[in-house]
């Protein structure tokens, strides 16, 4: 019934605009179609003008209400390539964008059916058809190699003092690896992950695994110090998204990928000069990876190399915490409890 009805409103509604277009057509014919045709001609003209000054007020505005709100400068100095190509391609589009713009509003009202006027036909024009053609083929083949150019540097070999993290994205949330003293990272395997104590699967047999140190939600790297990501994922792809260091990379599972970036600032650095005393670099999701995604936020703390050396001092290899018993301060406990009951014995 209330589909009938829903029908019935439609053609009803039809009904009524086809019959005031019907009536507004009987007034003009009425009125003198022709006056009533350049009349409708010159309101179109002007809204154009009109819809064009609007139109650049609002882009003016917008811009000038974004501005310096969005992101501040590049934390990282392979960020700043990334900055220029983006200013570059904005001028270049922007600059044909007002042209292109401009001309095309003010064309449709400039050039309105007038009877002073009779039409050009202008149908084909080879040099015209060759320019327009080839020069954005040029444009754009240099953006795109300038592009290519610095995303081969950038997913390309690391610097020889490279900082080496491994990044697991999960769901929902990331798992670090540091190689440890042998500055290896140790086999792993998808079968060993144990989510009590082996969240990545490593090899414990590969000798190399032994002193990896694993920490989760929270990165530490070093101001000036170049780091390279080798970045995977456990489950589904996810991404390792780092706006404040202008990049980007994909985490899929079964394929290692790789960039790196040398951090300009420490995070205490970016809470004075962004005045905001939370800041936090923050590594986000950049792929749709389930119900959790929203929440699947890591964190970078940029910190100076003492700074960074301390933290490490305290880590403790994941090797440990899923063998205790292999510690030696755990080893030794017995020995030095001996020592001690030694001691109350030769105290009393
Ligand atoms: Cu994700």
């Amino acid at each position: 019934m209330t589909g009938y009805l829903i029908v019935a409103v439609i053609v009803l509604v039809f009904v009524v605009i086809f019959q005031i277009a019907k009536a507004s057509e009987y007034v003009s014919v009425l009125k003198g179609e022709k006056k009533a045709k350049a009349q409708s001609n010159r309101v179109n003209g002007f809204l154009m003008i009109a819809f064009l000054i609007l139109g650049l007020i609002g882009v003016y505005y917008c811009n000038d209400l974004l501005k310096g709100r969005i992101l501040q400068e590049s934390a990282s100095k392979e960020g700043e390539g990334i900055d220029r190509l983006l200013y570059i391609t904005i001028a270049i589009t922007g600059a044909v964008f007002f042209v292109t713009q401009i001309l095309l509003f003010w064309f449709a009202f400039k050039y309105q059916e007038s009877p002073k006027r009779k039409a050009f036909y202008f149908p084909h024009n080879n040099k015209l058809e060759l320019l327009w053609t080839a020069v954005p083929a040029i444009v754009l083949t240099v953006l795109v190699v300038m592009g290519l150019m610095h995303w081969f540097r950038i997913t390309g070999e690391a610097p020889k003092d490279a900082l080496v993290v491994e990044v697991t994205g999960k769901q929902f949330g990331w798992i670090f690896r540091y190689p440890g003293k042998d500055d290896v990272l140790g086999k792993k395997y998808f079968r060993n992950i144990d989510p009590a104590n082996n969240s990545l699967g490593l090899t414990w047999e590969d000798k190399a695994t032994q002193d990896d140190i694993v920490t989760e939600q929270t990165m530490y790297v070093i101001k000036n110090r170049p780091v390279q990501l080798i970045i995977g994922s456990r489950d589904v792809i996810h991404d390792v998204g780092l706006p404040h260091f202008r990049l980007k990379m994909d985490a899929v599972p079964g394929i290692p990928t790789t960039m790196w970036f040398t951090p300009k600032y420490t995070t205490e650095e970016m809470k004075k000069t962004t005045g905001n005393p939370n800041f936090q670099y923050e590594i986000a999701c950049d792929q749709m990876c389930g119900n959790g995604h929203y929440s699947m936020k890591g964190i970078i703390q940029v910190v100076t190399a003492e700074e960074y050396n301390a933290w490490l001092a305290k880590q403790k290899p994941q090797y440990y915490v899923a063998f205790p018993d292999k510690e030696p301060v755990n080893k030794m406990q017995p020995i030095s409890d001996s020592v001690k009951a030694t001691a109350a014995l030769v105290a009393r």
